[in-house]
C-alpha cells in the first residue's frame, strides 16, 4: 500500500475487507478497499451523515454491501440471468493508487482489480477519483485503452439517507420515465416528487441538479457525464424479501443514481467520465 496521509487510516470492516476512514477538517468518510465502495459521508459543518448503509450489510464477499455508493460498471441492471447485476467492479478487491492532502479536500483514486470480465469485451482503464471536502466528489473514468471502440453502462448506485421517507421530496426532476416494475412504460415525473411505494424508474432527464428535501434538510446532488438518473426505493415487501436490508429500512434510504443506461461509445485514447458530487 501507499504511504497514507495524516487524515487516513486503515480500518478492518471484516476478515476480507478493510476500508479507509478518512477524517480532515472539513468531513469523515469511509471506503471499504472492496468495490472502492463509500460506505459514510458526513461533513463536520452540519455532522450529517448523507449515506444510507443498511445495518444488515454484509461484509463477507458474498454480494455487493447494501447501502453507500455501489460502484455499477461495466453495465447497469441486470445483463442476463448467468451474469451479476450492475456489472462486476463491485464485487472485486481495489487497490489504493494514491491519497493525499490537499488545502479543501483529501483525494484519492482507486483502479479495481481487473476491468476485464464475461460480458464485456472492451479493453478498459477504470479509475475511481474520490475527493472528501465539504462537499463530496465521486468521479468514476473509462479509458479506452484498446484498439476497438466499445460500449458502457454504468451507475454511482448512491444510496441517500433520508429521516422518514413518508416525508421526503424529490426536487429537479421533471419529464418522463420509464417504470421499471411496471414493463418500462412510460409515465410523466410526479409533481410534488413523493414516496408512497415501491419506486424503480430510469428518468432519461439528464438533469445535473436534484435535491433530496427532508423537514429539517437537504441533500444536493449534481451529476455530470451521464444520460439518466435512477430513482430507487425497495419499499416494504422487496425489503422484507431481501437478506441485507432490515423490514423498516427501506423508511431511511432513497437512491438516486447518476447512471449512464443507454449505452456510451468509447473510441480508443478516449475517456468518459461520469461524476456525482454530494453536498
Ligand atoms: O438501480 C435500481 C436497481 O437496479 C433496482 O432494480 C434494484 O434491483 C436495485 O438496483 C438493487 O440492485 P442490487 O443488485 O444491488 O440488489
Amino acid at each position: 500500500m501507499i504511504t497514507l496521509p495524516a487524515s487516513i487510516r486503515v480500518v478492518n470492516k471484516s476478515e476480507l475487507i478493510d476500508a479507509l476512514h478518512i477524517d480532515n477538517p472539513y468531513a469523515h468518510a469511509t471506503i471499504s478497499l472492496w468495490g472502492a465502495h463509500i460506505l459514510s459521508y458526513t461533513p463536520k459543518h452540519d455532522s450529517r451523515e448523507r449515506l444510507f448503509l443498511s445495518e444488515k450489510a454484509l461484509f463477507d464477499g458474498s454480494k455487493s454491501i447494501r447501502g453507500g455508493i455501489p460502484v455499477c460498471w461495466p453495465w447497469f441492471g441486470s445483463r442476463d440471468d448467468e451474469l451479476q447485476a450492475h456489472g462486476y467492479v463491485r464485487t472485486q478487491p481495489w487497490q489504493l493508487l494514491s491519497a493525499t492532502d490537499e488545502t479543501d479536500y483529501t483525494e484519492l483514486m482507486l483502479s479495481p482489480e481487473t476491468t476485464q470480465g464475461a460480458g464485456f469485451d472492451g479493453i478498459a482503464e477504470l479509475r475511481l477519483t474520490i475527493r472528501i471536502g465539504k462537499t463530496m466528489h465521486v468521479s468514476l473514468s473509462t479509458k479506452n485503452v484498446g484498439e476497438e471502440t466499445f460500449t458502457y453502462n454504468a451507475a454511482l448506485h448512491s444510496y441517500f439517507a433520508v429521516d422518514d421517507i413518508y416525508h421526503t421530496e424529490l426536487k429537479g426532476l421533471s419529464g418522463i420515465y420509464s417504470d421499471k416494475p411496471l414493463n418500462w412504460a412510460e409515465f410523466e415525473t410526479p409533481s410534488p416528487y413523493l414516496f408512497t411505494g415501491e419506486t424503480d424508474r430510469v428518468h432519461l432527464n439528464p438533469v445535473e441538479k436534484v435535491s433530496i428535501k427532508q423537514s429539517n434538510a437537504s441533500t444536493v446532488i449534481q451529476s455530470y457525464g451521464h444520460d439518466s438518473l435512477v430513482v430507487w426505493n425497495p419499499w416494504s415487501e422487496i425489503a422484507t424479501s431481501m437478506i441485507d436490508m432490515d423490514n423498516d429500512g427501506y423508511q431511511k434510504m432513497l437512491c438516486v443514481e447518476t447512471a449512464v443506461t443507454q449505452g456510451f461509445t468509447v473510441n480508443p485514447q478516449q475517456t468518459h467520465t461520469l461524476l456525482q458530487v454530494i453536498s
